[in-house]
């Protein structure tokens, strides 16, 4: 596909930052599975999801309060959810940042890749030490006694589910209402503090404080750029943003990231 000059031009400086960063934060979204074929959050239409589904605003399910009023319900939806993503597989934006962080690490820098996503697909395109930021659908665990089960364990064959001590079992997601883990936030901000280059990627840029980090970056001096299919509100915040599909930018971006050459390259 033809590449028009600007995108070209971004794609360059933001790839020249990179080569030459000791430290490179990246925060994603539902945006960079998309291409996998997993339902983002915000642009979800009729062909995103089954008509059962599709009448259904995920800012209502993914609450606590929905799943104490209807925990059947929030359990069936999130039973469909990971059955649409079960049997995808991480498409080029991701293997593309798993690439990244290699050429990064290889070079004596530091990666650090925040999620949104609670899919895994960024673990199953090979990223290593990935933050989830919202947690993942991959386990749940007992609301009664905090034991964890892989999903891969519950069968599934009542709603909603239980443990074996009886108690409901629910997603190890954070819900809306809900405060994000302790380890994750903490190892967000100590990238966001020292990065040099801090990448959006794939987000709406509206949910916080995940949507916090590349501006608290950027404040403090890091360089900043988005990649996103649409503008955002962080479009105009961010030094370079790229209006692109990350299947199809990050690729572009890892190539020259690995053509210019690392630190050790003697840029001027
Ligand atoms: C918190 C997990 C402290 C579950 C998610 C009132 C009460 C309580 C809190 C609040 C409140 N008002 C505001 C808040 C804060 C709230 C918030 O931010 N609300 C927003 C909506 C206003 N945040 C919270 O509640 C957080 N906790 O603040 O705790 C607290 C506690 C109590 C009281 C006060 C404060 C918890 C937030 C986490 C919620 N959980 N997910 C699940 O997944 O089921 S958030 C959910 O949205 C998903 O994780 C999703 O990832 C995330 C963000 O969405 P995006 O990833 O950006 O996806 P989206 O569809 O929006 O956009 C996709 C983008 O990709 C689009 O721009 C599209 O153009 C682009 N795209 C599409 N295809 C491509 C592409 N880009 C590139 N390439 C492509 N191919």
């Amino acid at each position: 596909m033809p590449h028009d000059d600007a995108q070209g031009t971004a794609i360059e400086e933001v790839a020249r930052r990179v080569a030459r960063a000791k430290c490179v934060a990246v925060v994603t979204g539902a945006g960079v599975s998309a291409e996998s074929g997993v339902a983002t959050f915000r642009d979800a239409g009729p062909e995103q999801g089954d008509a059962l589904w599709s009448r259904y605003d995920p800012m209502q399910l993914a609450t606590i309060d929905a799943f104490n009023a209807d925990p059947e319900l929030v359990t069936r939806w999130y039973h469909w959810r990971f059955s649409r993503c079960a049997h995808v597989k991480p498409n080029p934006g991701h293997v593309a940042l798993a690439e990244l962080q290699r050429v990064v690490e290889s070079r004596g820098g530091e990666f650090v890749l925040l999620t949104q996503n609670i899919d895994g697909l960024h673990q199953a395109g090979g990223s290593t030490g990935v933050v989830e930021l919202h947690g993942t659908i991959l386990t749940w665990r007992c609301v009664k006694t905090g034991e964890h089960v892989s999903i891969h364990d519950i069968p599934f064959d009542v709603f909603p589910p239980r443990s074996r001590a009886g108690g409901l079992l629910r997603p190890n997601v954070v819900w809306f209402g809900e405060v994000l883990p302790e380890d994750a936030v903490e190892r967000a901000q100590d990238a966001a503090s020292r990065c040099d280059v801090f990448l959006t990627i794939g987000t709406s840029g509206v949910v916080y404080p995940a949507a916090s980090f590349v501006q608290f970056a950027g404040d403090r001096g890091a360089f900043t750029a988005e990649v996103n299919k649409d503008p955002t509100p962080l479009s105009h915040m961010v030094d370079v943003s790229i209006m692109g599909r990350s299947g199809e930018v990050m690729p572009r971006v890892v190539e020259r990231v690995r053509g210019i050459g690392g630190l050790d390259a003697g840029h001027t």
